[in-house]
């Protein structure tokens, strides 16, 4: 029997300004005209019909011929290019640098000469193990790499938000990574290190140590990408106009303060939203609340270099903020998300070879390292040599070379001088200028040609121990149990035991505790130190994240339970209060179709309740009716939302109707100020500025919550 066809779109009709294209099958779809352009091929030929496929009768077969649904699907089968081998899942964004001072008696980088110059800058933070489609929240170091457009080319500082490194020598990275990320044969598990091969290698390479702790800490559950910090790592050089040399350490410093989740939200935010910080960073841009971090400079000569513990070349090394302090020297602004994900964010091609007149490096091994990596995997990720077209990539001062040709060169120079030297005068293309162009410091090297690691990288201990014993309480709590969680997951028990016998070299009582979780029968001897540790570093507050919080509740986010009778004036005046505190009010309802207030008046809800829980706001309010509170009584979800907000140690803010409701998630209001009754309207501004605190830690023995 014949099919009948849907022809080419027999039929038009008008709709508003646009015209639509009828099929007879009924489908209908737009047609250029009142403002819209002629859909095109590449080739910008207009397309007629961009529904069906040509085919040689109503039911096929399809014709060799159709050059657009062949162009179509060719594009499409090569949209993909190569995720990044680390450091794959990544968020964006643009902003400006500002410095603050001119540093032109330590530096010639043309950046730092006036107090004011304000340069173009790209940032990409990211996850390192997980695939690209992974959560964000997993815990893992994040990537903080900067591109700053300066007036004498890109200078790109390739960061991390943990100022210390797994290895020495660049040598040991593909080990690292592979024993990282997922295990060969199974591949799994995703952007976890809690499987047997990265403890393998941890337990078995003790310069990983520190980096091991300060990955167990909070540093890797950041709140958000806003909440922080930022480091260079290595050490580099600054170099001024007489050529004279400055050791430097790169900081960012978040203006917001440092922040962390508890790792139980981590696990549910994972869940309930795995771009939650991607979300944060568009969120905030895009109300015009824009982050910012400060760059602060460790700066420093041959001498502190010469008497300092430890190698400065040793990037498994910090130097504390309290031998060196951290000076800030202009800021970094996040304003403006990107145009288009892929174009930029994707695209973007860091490289810690990057660096102007005036910056240079140092001969850290795993800098040295690294500097070969970047510009070798930009090959093989966006698939030429001509990367640095891409506007993303290319510099926002003048560029003139004689590179040319190659996979997609889009600018080639003009002209017939494609060499230098040569005799064409004026039409000869750019010259070399020995004073402003780049020179490298003229550091005088020598020494036998070895596969060797320097006595002074020996001691694997004495850093991870000052670490931990800066931390607060809380966060040490954290940290052992960070690793009794990730060494519970290792199938192999000698590995947990060596790695146990490691944390006996950082801190007895941490090896105790990490022992006791994993129900050790017997604590296993310490590990062997290349070394012996020096146990009196002292303690430095600048590594603890909660000694160094943000100090207000601005650019926040504070989620409301709602239900039909909600006190109108309550919301009204709990949404005012908020305001002025620069934080938004999400309303959190059973159905995201609102509620009607008990003035009457309806009230949109911003996500039906499992669709909102409280992991993914800074504070809760039940702002529950009666009725409502017995309709959200046998509701697993709102529940949930409750008990997790208690165990998160959240700010509650209640009406007397949501009593039953913080009892069934048993919660217990006597002598707990987290949280606070909401009676009438006036009680608001109490709730806000109880939520400047984060978090009612006191309830942390009560929830066992560590
Ligand atoms: Fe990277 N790293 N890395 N890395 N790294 C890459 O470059 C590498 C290291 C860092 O948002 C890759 O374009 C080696 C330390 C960031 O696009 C690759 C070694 C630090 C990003 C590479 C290191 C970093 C990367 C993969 C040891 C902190 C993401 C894709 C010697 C200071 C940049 C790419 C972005 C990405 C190599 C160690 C930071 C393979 C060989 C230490 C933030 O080239």
């Amino acid at each position: 029997m014949a099919k009948k066809a849907s022809g080419n779109g027999s039929k038009t009709a008008r709709l508003g300004e646009q015209e639509i294209l009828r099929g007879e099958g009924g489908e209908t779809h737009q047609i250029a005209g009142g403002g819209v352009p002629a859909l095109t091929t590449q080739q910008g030929v207009p397309v007629a019909n961009d529904q069906n496929s040509l085919k040689i009768g109503a039911r096929g077969p399809t014709a060799l011929e159709d050059f657009h649904f062949r162009e179509k699907i060719f594009h499409f089968d090569h949209e993909r290019i190569p995720e990044r081998v680390v450091h794959a899942r990544g968020f964006g964004a643009h902003g400006y640098f500002e410095t603050y001072e001119s540093l032109a008696r330590i530096t010639r980088a043309d950046l730092f000469q006036r107090a004011g110059e304000k340069i173009p800058a790209f940032v990409r933070f990211s996850t390192v193990a997980g695939n690209k489609g992974s959560a964000d929240l997993a815990r893992d170091v994040r990537g903080f790499a900067v591109k700053l457009y300066t007036k004498e080319g890109n200078w790109d500082i390739v960061g991390n938000n943990i100022p210390v490194f797994f290895i020495q020598d660049a040598i040991k990275f593909p080990d690292i990574i592979h024993a990282a990320k997922q295990e060969p044969e199974r591949g799994f598990p995703q952007a976890q290190t809690a499987h047997d091969n990265f403890w393998d290698f941890i337990s078995l390479t003790p310069e990983s140590i520190n980096m091991a702790l300060w990955i167990m800490s909070d540093r890797t559950i950041p709140r958000s990408f806003r909440f922080m910090e930022g480091f260079g790592v290595h050490t580099f050089r600054l170099v001024n106009s007489a050529g004279n040399s400055t050791f430097v350490k790169f900081h960012w410093k978040p203006k917001l303060g440092m922040q962390s989740v508890l790792w139980n939200e981590a696990v549910k935010i994972n869940g309930a939203d795995p771009d939650f910080h991607r979300r944060d960073l568009w969120d905030a841009i895009q109300m015009g609340d824009f982050p910012e971090w400060e760059l602060g400079l460790q700066l420093f000569d041959d001498k502190f270099a010469d008497k300092f513990e430890f190698d400065i070349l040793d990037p498994t090394k910090i130097i504390p903020e309290e031998e060196v302090p951290v000076r800030r020297v202009g800021r970094l602004v996040l304003d403006r998300c990107v145009d288009n994900f892929f174009a930029e964010t994707e695209q973007v091609a860091f490289c810690t070879q990057n660096i102007v007149p005036g910056i240079d490096f140092t001969n850290d091994p795993l800098l040295q390292g690294r500097n070969f990596s970047y510009l070798d995997t930009q090959l093989k990720r966006l698939g030429g040599p001509n990367f640095t077209h891409l506007p993303v990539n290319a510099p926002k001062c003048p560029f003139h070379h004689f590179q040319q040709d190659g996979h997609m060169a889009f600018h080639n120079p003009k002209g017939r001088a494609n060499y230098e030297p040569n005799s064409w005068g004026p039409k000869g293309g750019p010259r070399e200028d020995p004073t402003k162009g780049f020179t490298s410091f003229p550091e005088v090297v020598n020494g036998e040609k070895r596969r060797i690691r320097p006595e002074s990288f020996a001691d694997h201990y004495s850093q991870a121990r000052q670490f931990y014993l800066s931390q607060t309480e809380i966060e040490q709590g954290h940290i052992a149990a960070a690793f009794t969680f990730e060494l519970s997951k290792v199938e192999t028990p000698a590995i947990r035991a060596r790695m146990v016998a490691h944390l006996r070299q950082v801190d007895e009582a941490l090896a105790q505790k990490v022992a006791e979780g994993l129900r050790l029968r017997e604590l296993p001897a310490p590990a062997e130190p290349a070394k012996r540790p020096n146990t009196k570093l002292p303690k430095s507050s600048a590594l603890s994240i909660v000694m160094n919080g943000p100090k207000d509740f601005k650019g926040r986010k504070v989620g409301a339970l709602v239900t039909d009778g909600v006190d109108a004036g309550l919301l009204k005046a709990l949404r005012q209060a908020l305001k002025k505190e620069g934080v938004l009010l999400k309303l959190v309802a059973p159905m995201v179709g609102g509620v009607e207030a008990s003035d009457g008046s309806w009230i949109e809800a911003d996500e039906k309740v499992d669709g909102g829980p409280s992991v993914l706001f800074d504070a809760v309010a039940l702002l529950v009716s009666d009725e409502g509170a017995e309709l959200l009584a046998n509701e697993a979800t709102a529940r949930d939302f409750i008990a997790d907000a208690y165990a998160h140690l959240r700010f509650i803010g209640f009406t007397e109707a949501a009593i039953p409701l913080l009892e069934r998630a048993g919660a217990e209001p006597e002598g707990d100020d987290g949280l606070v009754p909401l009676r009438r309207a006036a009680d608001s501004a109490g709730f806000v500025a109880a939520c400047r605190n984060l978090r009612y830690w006191k309830r942390g023995p009560k929830v066992k919550q560590i």
